[in-house]
């Protein structure tokens, strides 16, 4: 752990996003570190509440997650899935054991009127997370995408359909009435905040439902501190997911340049893959642009990666 006690927030999605809040949480101390997760992927699944990134950064941090898909848990097994099978339930969304108590104790905490923020930290603490997980709203968010014929929800286009169909649009429901968590907000307003990290998570699908919660996009434009946002994009191609794919549906092309647009006004700087370090120069002329390698397939490269976003911020620091 190193000595850095100043205090960041990391903006996240699931697999990418919860790669780099690992390598993010292990250089930092706790109190120093908020990541704030995406809620837009959620739904609600055999009378289960399914929080897809929050638990997905919460078994990556607490070094239980199934390490080969970046979501779930290792080891699992499949009984109740199995039994719901036989019952002629849904299974079409998968579900393990050890991952359905985890929703068991959610569901019955969000019944007795616990907030998701407050459940998320009850859960977070007890499988020994000393780092804030926060959802970035407490109240129901829905993406959904829009395809051929009509539209469909987030989970039912990712998981059923396999990102298949074509995507004209997306839109996140219920997202101008949510309230942003006072988590948040809290984090955003921290005197002692000294950088925002976007984590390389999908744009569209993990950081744009966080940026349309309401006065969070209007408070990161007027942040007096660095906001950098590492791409998701290497080399022309989406590290994981569907991102490249929807880039070109959404008649972008798939490029840094792609990226840089689409955050421009509120980063200050980029971090980009040092193979496409020769779209730096041009990049260099409308916001800052670091290169690193960002790929990352085990924790020296988060780590290592979380520090060069550290070290990035720390030179666009004005005060420092
Ligand atoms: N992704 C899949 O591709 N298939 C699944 O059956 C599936 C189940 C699942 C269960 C719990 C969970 O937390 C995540 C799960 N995911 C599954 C991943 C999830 O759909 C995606 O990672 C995110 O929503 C996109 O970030």
């Amino acid at each position: 752990m190193s000595q850095n006690k100043k205090k960041y927030l990391a903006l996240c999605g699931g697999v990418g996003g919860a790669k780099l809040a690992l390598g993010l949480s292990r250089v930092l101390e706790p109190g120093c570190l908020t990541i704030v997760v995406n809620t837009g992927d959620d739904f609600e699944h055999l009378g289960l509440l399914i929080c897809p990134d929050i638990d997905t950064v919460t078994y990556t941090l607490s070094g239980v997650v199934e390490s080969r898909q970046g979501w779930g848990r290792a080891d699992e097994s499949w009984n109740v899935l199995d039994q719901v099978e036989r019952l002629g339930g849904e299974t079409w969304f998968r579900l393990g054991d050890k991952d359905i108590a985890l929703h068991l104790v959610r569901r019955s905490l969000l019944a007795q009127g616990l907030s998701l923020s407050e459940v998320t930290a009850r859960i977070t603490r007890s499988l020994a997370i000393d780092h804030a997980i926060i959802p970035m709203s407490d109240d129901p968010i829905r993406t959904e995408v829009v395809v051929d014929g009509g539209v469909m929800s987030f989970q039912h286009y990712f998981v059923k359909k396999r990102c298949q169909p074509r995507i004209f649009g997306i839109r996140y429901d219920g997202v101008e009435k949510a309230k942003t968590s006072s988590g948040f907000i809290g984090a955003l307003n921290d005197k002692e905040l000294a950088g925002v990290i976007i984590c390389p998570s999908n744009p569209f699908l993990s950081i744009d439902p966080l940026l349309a919660l309401p006065g969070v996009s209007e408070l990161l434009r007027t942040l007096s501190v660095p906001v950098v946002a590492v791409s998701p994009i290497v080399g022309g191609r989406a590290i994981k997911g569907p991102t490249a794919k929807i880039m070109q549906e959404l008649d972008m092309p798939v490029t840094q340049e792609a990226i840089a647009d689409h955050y421009q006004g509120l980063v200050s700087g980029l971090m980009i893959d040092s193979v496409d370090k020769a779209t730096a120069s041009e990049l260099n002329k409308r916001l800052a642009v670091h290169t690193s390698d960002t790929v990352m397939t085990n924790t020296t490269q988060k780590v290592a990666l979380a520090n060069q976003c550290l070290a990035f911020i720390d030179s666009l620091d004005k005060s420092s």
